[in-house]
């Protein structure tokens, strides 16, 4: 996953960290055997005695002799320009978003730019630190987290999947219908794709195999329908999540644009999920933030990542939208839905 972004991240560590290395300069650290009682150290005159105070009772403790080498950098703005610029190109051909790109760069600058240093033997840490601070940064936007949401959420949580076609909107219902099953939820999915032929059947086919209720109705129905069918199912039968389908469709197409705000007019969503594939770089960015505009999300789901090297989709999304990514798909099997942790992500990027 991402091993492309991998690659680039850790050339500017090597790159940046020989500058650093150049840059060094050791600095001699000296403590000197001092056998004045600490108590007069501390209260900086020999006639006052604490007499009571725990530092008379040491007595005369010496400090240990030592002699620390350490090493120590300055770096101006101009030693990182080039380095820095090197990474905002390197973000950008991972496809980052522009924004996210300048906004990484800038927080690595701010982090390393204009103070004082102590650095140990290895100079790549200070600068993988920094990146990882930087990433972590532009990613954490509006933590969320999944499972508590449903947790305390009353029942039932109604969650609607949306997205362009073909970005796994229908697989991930699956993998997640399946983790909320395994935590002992009883879930049930509504078959809201009438569109497109051999939706239902495709979906009947994951809830049979996984164990799950389907609540579905004739292809070309209304999907607005078949969502509220699935709530009222869930109410009467004590169900705790619904999981939605709907069909694939362009932010563009105002027809079935509309369509989709029936769906969340008749039966608000607790959870509107936005669904893309990794793979589509900034396409996936810029469609999340449309959807997002048309009717607002509150999360998404990126899919394909075990086949994404590039991973700036996954850096840009939860940037662009504001909203947090909640799930990695990372494979076709029901298991391989990874919940989205920004830092268990960025420091997946440096393993
Ligand atoms: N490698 C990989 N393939 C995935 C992943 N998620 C989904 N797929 C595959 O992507 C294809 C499309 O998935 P669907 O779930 O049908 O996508 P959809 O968004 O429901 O598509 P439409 O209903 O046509 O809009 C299928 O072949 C899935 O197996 C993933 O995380 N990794
Ligand atoms: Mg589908």
């Amino acid at each position: 996953m991402f091993d492309k972004l991998k690659d680039k991240l850790s050339g500017f560590k090597k790159t940046l960290g020989s500058t650093i290395d150049e840059k060094a300069v050791p600095i001699k650290e000296t403590v000197h055997v001092d056998s004045k009682p600490i108590a007069e150290e501390i209260s900086g005159s020999k006639g006052s005695k604490p007499e009571e105070s725990s530092f008379s009772k040491v007595g005369f403790a010496q400090k240990a002799k030592s002699l620390v080498f350490e090493r120590e950098v300055f770096l101006s703005e101009k030693d990182l320009e080039d380095p820095l610029w090197e990474l905002e190109m390197a973000l950008l051909e991972s496809d980052l978003a522009v924004s996210v790109a300048e906004a990484i760069v800038e927080s690595v600058k701010t982090e390393l730019v204009g103070t004082s240093k102590k650095i140990g033997r290895n100079t790549g840490n200070i600068v993988e630190q920094a990146l990882k601070n930087a990433i972590y940064n532009v990613m954490s936007a509006n933590i969320f987290d999944f499972d508590e949401f449903i947790k305390n959420a009353p029942k039932p949580v109604n969650v609607v999947f949306v997205g362009i076609n073909g970005t796994g909107k229908t697989t991930s219902i699956a993998k997640l219908s399946k983790r909320l099953k395994d935590m002992d939820y009883s879930v049930v999915i509504a078959a809201g794709d009438t569109f497109r032929a051999g939706a239902i059947d495709q979906i009947a086919i994951h809830a049979e195999k996984i164990g799950i209720k389907l609540i579905k109705q004739k292809e070309g129905s209304d999907p607005a329908a078949v969502v509220y069918d699935a709530v009222q199912y869930a109410k009467a039968h004590n169900i705790d999540v619904v999981l939605a389908d709907t069909a694939g469709r362009m932010h563009t197409n105002i027809n079935l644009m509309a369509q989709l705000k029936k769906v969340c007019r008749v039966t608000p969503p607790d959870l509107l999920i936005f669904v893309d594939e990794a793979v589509a770089g900034n396409d996936a960015v810029e469609r999340a933030s449309q959807f997002n505009d048309a009717i607002p999300i509150d999360g998404s789901i990126l899919t394909k990542t075990d086949a994404d090297a590039k991973g700036g989709s996954a850096i840009s999304i939860a940037y662009i939208t504001g909203k947090p990514i909640l799930f990695l798909g990372m494979g076709q099997g029901y298991d391989d839905l990874q919940k989205f942790d920004p830092e268990w992500f960025v420091n997946q990027l440096f393993e």
